[in-house]
């Protein structure tokens, strides 16, 4: 497959690449979790549900793999260091009892994927403690398996977990593509920056692209 991308073409077998869909939970995305606790204005966030939607649907047509992760901690809350859950001053920190169940703890309802992104059976889900998804988690050894070596990227928050996922990818290896518009943040500026810091230096965390050039290299599959 051949993406219309910056800094130049980003070109990725379809058969060893996955889309990865980095924490569209509740906790980020609707009133009550833990984006909200932190002070942020949730409905931003909202807003790129159906491009990143029409993607799912276009990649799953397509037979690509799929992966989702959630930032999601134990229900001791012993993979979540003190210091992620002593900093700040939120209004509810990681594992107290918000109105979607327990803040940021695996199966709580707040936990889980929006219905709208919800995965299907055969995705692979991975749950992970910190900010990038390959910390502490099985998703190297899940891609290896797969034989995947490119990465597709959207979801939340463009300069936390997404970046801080894409730049533990590159390091391992892979190459990388971010989903401009199925990538949002709380702070607009910073989800402009992110973009551009990745692409720049000729792509030295990866690739960026619109969600339609994705599909116009699906099309011509
Ligand atoms: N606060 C914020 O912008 N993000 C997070 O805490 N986690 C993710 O980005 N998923």
């Amino acid at each position: 497959m051949q993406i219309d991308a910056q800094p130049f073409t980003f070109t990725c077998p379809l058969e060893k690449t996955a889309l990865v869909l980095i924490d569209m939970q509740r906790d980020f995305i609707e009133p009550g979790g833990f984006g909200e606790t932190l002070g942020n204005n949730v409905a931003l966030l909202e807003a790129i549900v159906p491009a990143t939607q029409a993607v799912l649907k276009a990649w799953r047509a397509a037979g690509g793999l799929v992966v989702h992760t959630r930032e999601a901690h134990r229900a001791d809350l012993s993979d979540c260091p003190p210091a992620k859950r002593n900093r700040g001053n939120p209004k509810l920190r990681i594992g107290d009892v918000g109105p979607m169940g327990r803040i940021l703890v695996a199966g709580e309802p707040g936990n889980q994927i929006i219905a709208a992104l919800a995965p299907e059976p055969g995705e692979i889900v991975i749950d992970k403690p910190g900010k990038g998804a390959f910390y502490a988690t099985g998703l190297q050894e899940m891609l290896r398996k797969n034989g995947i070596s490119h990465l597709i990227f959207g979801g939340v928050t463009t300069e936390v977990c997404v970046q801080t996922s894409m730049r533990e990818a590159n390091d391992r290896g892979y190459d990388c593509l971010l989903l401009e518009d199925c990538t949002e943040s709380y702070f607009p500026h910073f989800k402009q920056a992110a973009i551009e810091m990745i692409r720049a230096q000729g792509g030295i965390v990866g690739w960026t692209a619109p969600s339609a050039a994705l599909h116009h290299a699906l099309q011509a599959q």
